[in-house]
């Protein structure tokens, strides 16, 4: 069994500026990552035309994307920040990889199935393939270990399908199964406005979410709209368990504070939502604001951001590129 360089991989779409579900459940962690392992993130661009954008809207984004990385920390002067669509390895080993997958397992994908919702017949075949893609995205760089919010979990599961599959149809042991890390407290964050939905740049609402670009009193206007209920605080885990808006803004405040459900509980068992609330919205202030200050100074300088993404694509090219030569040999192609 070969043994792989520990290497990571992740990516962001640019659908939308970003949210505190996308800080909390994976850039959070991106950064923190960076001090032990060999670091890449991508503004995954070409799993966001998976369904309609719009031209201009979706360059800017990708721009605003890339910011927001830089603006929460991650180095992208030590790891490699890049625009998925300038690296075409992508698209050639997600094509290979269209090849190796099957449609039983994507039918299964439970985020297609709610994206597609009853329009099946009508949803772009790439948003059905979407996986395939995000297979490629991660073994493009033979990485190990990839780091995403609870909602791409079952994405991950087939990415290791997929690499498995194509080690045994092969016989190689080319392709690491890469493995998810999903950790924190806020591995999914849920939307403000209804706790059984998870937090998401296309929800309808405004309401629903926290944007690392608000400003303090949109942060606080937010929280205080979040929904909740005329009961007290309870004291313990177990009985927020059908209390899915409470839990909800426990665990956002947990991962914020680095520390456990248990504790923050404690800390408000039998009071009254407004005291969570503002203590809340002050530290959501503390960590939201200087992120949106440093976004806000790096699309001043459009032309440095994209010279970021030039410089981290051709880095990016130099370890794709070797690695997709030795696929298309395995498979025949030279
Ligand atoms: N609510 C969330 N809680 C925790 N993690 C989350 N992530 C997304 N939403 C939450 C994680 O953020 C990373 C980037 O996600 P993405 O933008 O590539 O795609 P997504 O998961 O589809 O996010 P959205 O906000 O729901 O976008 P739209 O509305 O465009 O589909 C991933 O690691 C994801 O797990």
């Amino acid at each position: 069994m070969t043994s792989f360089q520990k290497r990571v991989f992740s990516g962001v779409q640019p659908t939308g500026t970003l949210h505190l579900g996308n800080y909390l459940g994976a850039i959070k962690n991106f950064v923190e990552l960076q001090k032990e392992f060999e670091c890449i993130y991508c503004v995954v661009d070409q799993h966001a035309i998976t369904v309609e954008q719009n031209p201009k809207e979706l360059r800017s984004n990708t721009l605003e994307v890339l910011a927001s990385f830089i603006a929460a920390g991650v180095d992208y002067k030590k790891q490699i920040i890049f625009q998925q669509s300038s690296v075409a390895e992508h698209s050639q080993l997600a094509w290979v990889f269209n090849c190796v997958s099957r449609i039983g397992w994507l039918n299964r994908m439970t985020q297609f199935k709610d994206k597609a919702g009853k329009n099946r017949e009508n949803v772009s075949v790439g948003l059905m393939v979407y996986p395939n893609l995000m297979a490629a995205d991660i073994l493009a760089y033979l990485a190990t270990h990839v780091p995403v919010g609870d909602d791409q979990k079952q994405h991950l599961e087939l990415s290791r399908d997929i690499a498995q599959k194509f080690n045994n149809d092969f016989k190689v042991d080319f392709f690491p199964l890469p493995e998810p890390l999903i950790y924190g407290n806020a591995t999914r964050v849920m939307s403000l406005r209804d706790g059984t939905k998870k937090m998401s740049k296309s929800d309808a609402s405004e309401l629903s979410r926290i944007l690392l670009t608000d400003s303090d009193d949109d942060i606080s206007s937010k929280i205080r709209k979040a929904k909740s209920d005329s009961d007290l605080i309870p004291e313990d885990k177990d009985q927020l368990q059908n209390k899915h808006e409470c839990l909800n803004l426990i665990n956002i405040l947990s991962a914020c504070l680095d520390q456990s459900i248990e504790k923050t509980l404690a800390g408000y068992a039998g009071k009254e939502y407004s005291k969570l609330k503002n203590d809340l919205a002050d530290t959501l202030i503390q960590v939201v604001g200087p992120v949106r200050k440093e976004i806000r100074n790096l699309l001043d300088n459009k032309d440095e951001l994209n010279k970021i993404l030039q410089v981290g694509s051709e880095k990016a090219s130099t370890i794709a590129g070797p690695i997709i030569k030795e696929v298309y040999k395995i498979v025949g192609f030279r």
